[in-house]
């Protein structure tokens, strides 16, 4: 039904690189290094013993399942769905035929009638296939003698006793728990209890402030709050239930109570007898869920029943809390997980993403459990005690995938080659990025000291909204460019739209957009489908826009450039501009605020705050503090500005818009660009802008 033949063409004709056809077309071992003479010869091949081993070892064969997954979706992701269990078959794989809003409301369903439960087929159904006995989760403590692993069915039996506890507050199918916990085996394991019993998580990322966490409160009404005492991160300790108390509070006041608050006693951060506690609503979870049978009923759950929902950063300052369903997202996370990672049974994996991010819901927890994966969790910083605990740990658990974010890359690379060559490193054999684009400088030391030269690198391009990976390398079948995503995965068709929203063809840049549905995709904005609409479908009609601007070389690789909303990305992290501008107006000095990101070194992105003060305040240090005390308490630390620049007032239209444009560029201080400022309602404030550049 859709026109696909024009993508189709394109993808063939990358199978005939101009400038590698030859090289490709039998895959042979030339591994390009640092020394490439020009742009044109800029490609890495993987060797012929790795692709010889891949999973999709050749860009025939990924043409070939490629053609398929878009001519044939609904048979190629059955036939992908048929190898997990369920209960019962459902009635047709793919409802989803209007992705376009005109035509009417965007309804996206997958394997819908199916039953299924995730958990079971995360944990039962690998240990009924013979893998109890093997290690699901390996687990690294702040300290790097402190460390545990779980077997699958020892995991079974933690989650099951969790899950029978849940049931037993009245925790049922369809309620929501907020986990808000660090990087414990205790996140995933409450994860997968949730899922066992058809009850929602929102996993609030233990870094959000209470504010933020009592927000998310606020919208999904848990029935129960799960976290810890405290956590050790490098040498601070964190006291989390502080913070949740403070949520709790906040949330009351806002007329939603939570009865109960489990927690865990993190006791290599901080004793019991030192903890806040709240009687009638705070339980520890050491007391009361040993003493709970480790076998628990699943509740199964149709495809299209919600699996979770997991808030993020959009351009206006309320966060989004986007929901994915269970069966489509089982199939996908599981799925790109295998082929982008050309996952083998024997592979030790690390992502270093925590699981309060979507990185670490498809990529720590669901997509490698599913697989039957040995997972390493890592509670620390990774330079604590130095700069090379990375390696370290890769070299104590023989760690095969490493996949992390460019901007701990980049911050290690900084650090000097010396931490990370004093460790051996010869268990690595495929390297990840996620996050943000990888600058091909970061690449290439990623690919050449990190990985010895031997590692293929998969830049993984996808969303929280996307649920797994959209464009991303599959290591073995392609050869790679430093900086490229390279090529869709299996039924994506991305396309890149020009302002009108028309597709362009061939080498070109715009906005990227998806022009079909595929299993992982979110259903909806939690509680406000128009949102969903307006935002993700409106722009470009017939299309989900993903927020993002990308462009296509002559060979067909695409680069992604960034986001082109109101949204920065720094370390990897989502940050809606309008959200930080909201904590800093809030300060009862602060009048008015303007938001950019600037390029950053290490985060990728830096944050830039323009800030007029209320008349009659001066500027002074101590303010200064105030306001990014101020972000750090209503957002998180991690949004906290890189720079606050006093701003007697602000570039605004005739029509009261802020003109960002001109932000961007004095931030970025390329004051020559500043452009046509003709149409300000009063030039003069530019001139003030960069007079105050340097206070
Ligand atoms: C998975 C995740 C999504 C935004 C996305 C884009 C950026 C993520 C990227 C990348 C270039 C990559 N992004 N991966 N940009 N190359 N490999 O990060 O989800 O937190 O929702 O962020 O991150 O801008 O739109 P999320």
């Amino acid at each position: 039904k859709m026109n696909t033949c024009n993508h189709l063409r394109h993808v063939e004709s990358m199978a005939t690189l101009p400038s590698g056809a030859g090289k490709i077309s039998h895959l042979n071992s030339v591994i390009l290094g640092e020394d490439l003479a020009s742009e044109e010869n800029d490609l890495v091949f993987p060797s012929n013993h790795f692709s010889s081993q891949a999973l999709v070892s050749s860009p025939e064969k990924y043409l070939e399942m490629y053609k398929r997954s878009i001519e044939d979706p609904a048979g190629f992701w059955s036939d992908i769905a048929s190898t997990f269990y369920w209960k019962h078959q459902w009635n047709q794989p793919v409802f989803s035929e209007n992705l376009d809003v005109t035509k009417g409301t965007i309804n996206i369903e997958w394997f819908k009638g199916g039953i299924t439960n995730i958990c079971y087929n995360a944990l039962d159904r690998n240990i009924d296939a013979g893998n109890g006995s093997k290690i699901a989760l390996y687990w690294e403590g702040n300290e790097p003698d402190v460390d545990a692993s779980l077997s699958y069915s020892q995991l079974l039996d933690k989650v099951c006793q969790l899950a029978n506890y849940l049931k037993d507050i009245d925790v049922k199918k369809g309620d929501a728990v907020i986990i808000y916990l660090p990087m414990l085996m205790e996140l995933p394991i409450a994860m997968l209890a949730c899922a066992r019993i058809g009850a929602v998580h929102s996993v609030v990322f233990a870094g959000f402030s209470a504010e933020s966490l009592s927000q998310r409160i606020v919208d999904c009404k848990p029935k129960a709050v799960i976290t810890c005492n405290a956590v050790r991160r490098g040498p601070k300790v964190i006291n989390l239930k502080e913070i949740v108390d403070a949520a709790l509070v906040e949330s009351t006041k806002n007329g939603v109570s939570v009865d109960v608050c489990l927690t865990y006693e993190n006791q290599s951060a901080m004793k019991r007898e030192a903890t806040k506690w709240q009687e009638g609503r705070d339980v520890w979870w050491q007391d009361i869920i040993p003493t709970y049978p480790t076998t628990c009923e699943v509740e199964w759950v149709d495809a299209e029943d919600p699996l979770f929902l997991l808030y993020t950063s959009g351009s206006t300052g309320k966060p989004k809390g986007v929901l994915h369903t269970t069966g489509g997202y089982m199939v996908y996370t599981a799925t790109t997980f295998k082929y982008a990672f050309d996952y083998k049974p024997s592979d030790i994996y690390w992502c270093t993403a925590d699981c309060g991010w979507i990185t670490g819901h498809s990529y720590v927890t669901y997509g490698p459990l599913l697989n039957g994966a040995s997972v390493i969790i890592f509670e620390g910083a990774p330079n604590y005690p130095d700069s090379g605990r990375c390696w370290d740990i890769v070299d104590k658990y023989k760690v095969t995938i490493f996949y992390t974010a460019p901007t701990l890359v980049r911050s290690l690379m900084r650090d000097g080659d010396e931490y990370v060559t004093r460790c051996s490193r010869k268990s690595l054999r495929v390297l990840g990025s996620v996050g943000e684009p990888i600058n091909p400088s970061a690449w290439r030391w990623f690919f050449n000291v990190v990985g010895d030269s031997r590692c293929p690198i998969s830049d993984t391009w996808w969303q929280t909204e996307t649920g797994g990976f959209m464009i991303t390398p599959l290591p073995g079948a392609w050869p790679q460019k430093p900086g490229s995503a390279t090529f869709p995965f299996f039924g994506v068709l991305p396309v890149i739209v020009d302002e009108k929203g028309t597709e362009i063809e061939g080498e070109c840049s715009g906005y990227l957009c998806v022009k079909n549905s595929w299993p992982g995709a979110f259903r909806t904005l939690y509680g406000d489908h128009e949102r969903y609409e307006t935002t993700y479908f409106k722009p470009f009609p017939g299309y989900y826009f993903s927020g993002d601007g990308c462009s296509r070389d002559k060979d067909g690789y695409h680069w992604l450039t960034g986001r082109v909303d109101d949204v920065i990305n720094v370390s990897g992290h989502r940050i809606g501009t309008a959200e930080v501008e909201s904590a800093l107006v809030s300060h009862p000095k602060c009048a008015e605020a303007a938001v950019v990101g600037v390029e950053h070194e290490v985060k990728g992105q830096g944050i830039y705050a323009f800030v007029t003060l209320v008349e009659g305040v001066p500027y002074s240090e101590e303010l200064r503090k105030e306001l990014i005390v101020a972000v750090r308490k209503q957002i998180g630390a991690f949004a906290a500005p890189d720079k606050i620049h006093w701003a007697p007032g602000l570039p605004k239209t005739r029509s009261g818009k802020i003109m960002r444009r001109i932000l961007r560029k004095i931030a970025s201080k390329q004051l020559d660009e500043l452009g046509d400022t003709s149409t300000l309602a009063d030039p003069s404030v530019v001139d003030q802008l960069i007079e105050l550049s340097d206070c």
